[in-house]
């Protein structure tokens, strides 16, 4: 492998996502670390252009490098692989984690105590995502999920008493994983009585949100790599309450039919 052109096909071009995110971040960095990535640049826009080159390349079999993520939908719905990254440019296996700000322990237990005991696996996140990117509203296929799984759902209210509209708002970015998860996790408190408010923000707006207690917590921590940064920045003034999910992963993706494996298959 390696023998084809694909940087001209390209245009020497890697679709990125949010300028925010930890992934893309993560790819500039990659681009510096690698010879075979000289010339080559990250092209920011967003999670949704993303998916929508990624399926038009793949409409057409043209070569395509996306900032990927995992767990994401396009894995189930499309062939696709991660190229392989000798230099480790983007981490091992990650863990997604919650964070909440300091004094939601003592000022709103019940609240604490779900965000808490929130937990659940990569096939529980793929469904809902995959069922948003066929149309089904994230709302309807959050809530769908919930009625299915009551018994995990059961696990993450337990010990807990249901409140009479107490706030609580979660930060997050409009990022499909966290979509799905921050709908999901809002609609619980919810049916326990909470009055919930999603935020949608930009990455380290979120993080400093959480740590300057505007908003009481988030689910969407990527760590210890792809939030590195902005764990270091604010991590002391946020209260982590470890991993949500477990095999989460971040990279350079591309269709399965390209015949390259690794990053350092590419040429300048
Ligand atoms: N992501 C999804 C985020 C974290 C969650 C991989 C796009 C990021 O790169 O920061």
């Amino acid at each position: 492998s390696g023998e084809v052109n694909y940087g001209e096909e390209m245009s020497y071009k890697i679709t990125g996502i949010e300028p925010g995110a930890g992934v893309v971040a993560a790819s500039e960095q990659a681009t510096e670390d690698y010879d075979s990535l000289e010339g080559w640049q990250v092209v920011t826009s967003s999670s949704g252009a993303m998916a929508t080159a990624l399926g038009e390349a793949i409409d057409n079999e043209e070569p395509i490098i996306v900032t990927g993520w995992s767990p994401h939908w396009k894995f189930q719905k499309y062939d696709l692989k991660y190229l392989e990254d000798p230099n480790g440019v983007f981490g091992d296996a990650e863990t997604i984690n919650t964070m909440v700000r300091q004094g939601l322990e003592e000022e709103n237990p019940e609240a604490y105590t779900i965000l808490d005991q929130f937990n659940w696996e990569p096939a529980d996140i793929e469904s809902i995502m995959l069922e948003v990117s066929n149309g089904t509203a994230v709302e309807d296929a959050a809530s769908a999920w919930i009625e299915e799984n009551s018994d995990k759902v059961a696990e993450w209210t337990e010990g807990t008493e249901t409140v009479d509209g107490t706030e609580i708002e979660l930060a997050y970015v409009e990022w499909d994983t966290e979509v799905a998860s921050t709908n999901v996790v809002g609609q619980v408190l919810e049916a326990q009585g909470f009055d919930v408010k999603l935020t949608p923000l930009d990455n380290a707006v979120m993080w400093s949100a959480v740590a300057g207690g505007e908003a009481d917590g988030m689910v969407a921590a990527w760590l210890p790599g792809t939030h590195a940064t902005q764990f270091e920045e604010y991590g002391e003034d946020v209260v982590d309450l470890g991993a949500n999910l477990e095999g989460a992963k971040i990279g350079f993706v591309v269709p399965s039919y390209m015949d390259i494996d690794s990053i350092e298959d590419l040429s300048p």
